[in-house]
């Protein structure tokens, strides 16, 4: 009977948390539905991301910069021109694109590894002085915190991003190649199974080539092409696939998902600015900030 009554209790919270779930609070927004024949590829090439309807398709609108003063800041600062995620039912994959021009792009980090240190993965040391696009995901819409689980540094770090996961994703790769920076210890996350990224300095110029003979380089502006993938977990282990588990994407399912850009522009270790999708400053810290997407069907306007 208690176990029974306790059981009832935290259905009760979990359902009044889920509906609560979300920002803005009256707002679906929809996840274009990838046919198997049209799934992007990670290649630098965007022609991929044509297919989409326009209602689908998010500009600097939504945005609004959270953590700093945001009368400091305007488009010719950073202006996010075209933002489209999709989802696939046979990769089971979220697909994200970006199209953002920045003042002042950041290339180099004076040491990557530093990035995956546990100091780092604690207490996100090193983490700043760079682009970033910071993606939170909730995929089973439970509200669930990316931090904050224990004072324990070892319970911390198991669930760290377990439930919620927060993905710092660096644009340009720092140094050429460092780009997924998961709050948390899991590293392997960023294994092509799991996530892959292509982007150019311009829309010709393939991903692979940029290195050696980019248009845009250190500390140069730039209007910019991204798209990546991510897996979403319900839980994420750091030992590995076998003791996490994937969420399974399904048509019209809603899911917990936002993110921000951050733009780092003339200083070396902290941002000038975090433009935030849905508005929100917490949404790197807890999935109960995110907003509503759905998972929507094939548009049969594009067969
Ligand atoms: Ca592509
Ligand atoms: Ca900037
Ligand atoms: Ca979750
Ligand atoms: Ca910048």
């Amino acid at each position: 009977m208690v176990l029974l009554r306790s059981t009832l209790i935290l259905l009760f919270f979990s359902f009044f948390q889920s509906i609560h779930a979300h920002f803005p609070e009256d707002t679906v927004y929809p996840i274009f539905q990838f046919p198997e024949d049209k799934i992007p590829k990670m290649d630098g090439d965007f022609s991929d991301w044509d297919i989409f309807p326009e209602n689908y398709v998010i500009d600097n609108t939504p945005h609004a910069e959270v953590h700093r003063d945001s009368a400091d800041h305007n488009t010719s600062d950073l202006n996010i021109y075209k933002i489209a995620v999709g989802w696939s039912d046979k990769t089971n994959r979220l697909y994200f694109f970006a199209e953002v021009y920045d003042d002042v792009w950041r290339f180099k980090h004076p040491n990557t590894d530093s990035l995956d240190t546990q100091h780092s993965r604690l207490t996100g040391a090193h983490v700043h002085g760079s682009d970033i696009w910071e993606i939170v995901v909730d995929a089973d819409h439970a509200g669930d915190k990316v931090i904050n689980f224990s004072e324990e540094t070892d319970a911390e770090l198991r669930f760290r991003s377990a439930y919620t996961q927060n993905y710092h994703l660096y644009i340009p790769p720092l140094n050429g190649h460092y780009w997924h920076w998961l709050w948390g210890k899991s590293l392997w996350t960023k294994n092509e199974e799991f996530s892959g990224m292509g982007w150019s300095g311009n829309k010709e110029r393939q991903f692979k080539n940029l290195w050696t003979g980019g248009k845009i380089s250190h500390l140069d502006a730039g209007r910019i092409k991204y798209e990546c993938y991510l897996t979403p977990f319900d839980d994420l282990h750091p030992n590995g696939i076998t003791e996490s588990i994937t969420h399974d994407l399904k048509e019209n399912a809603i899911i917990g998902l936002s993110w921000g850009f951050i733009d780092a522009d003339m200083l070396d270790d902290t941002y000038d600015a975090f433009w935030s999708f849905n508005k929100q400053g917490k949404i790197y810290c807890d999935g109960k900030f995110l907003a509503d997407f759905r998972l929507m069907p094939i548009d049969q306007a594009i067969k």
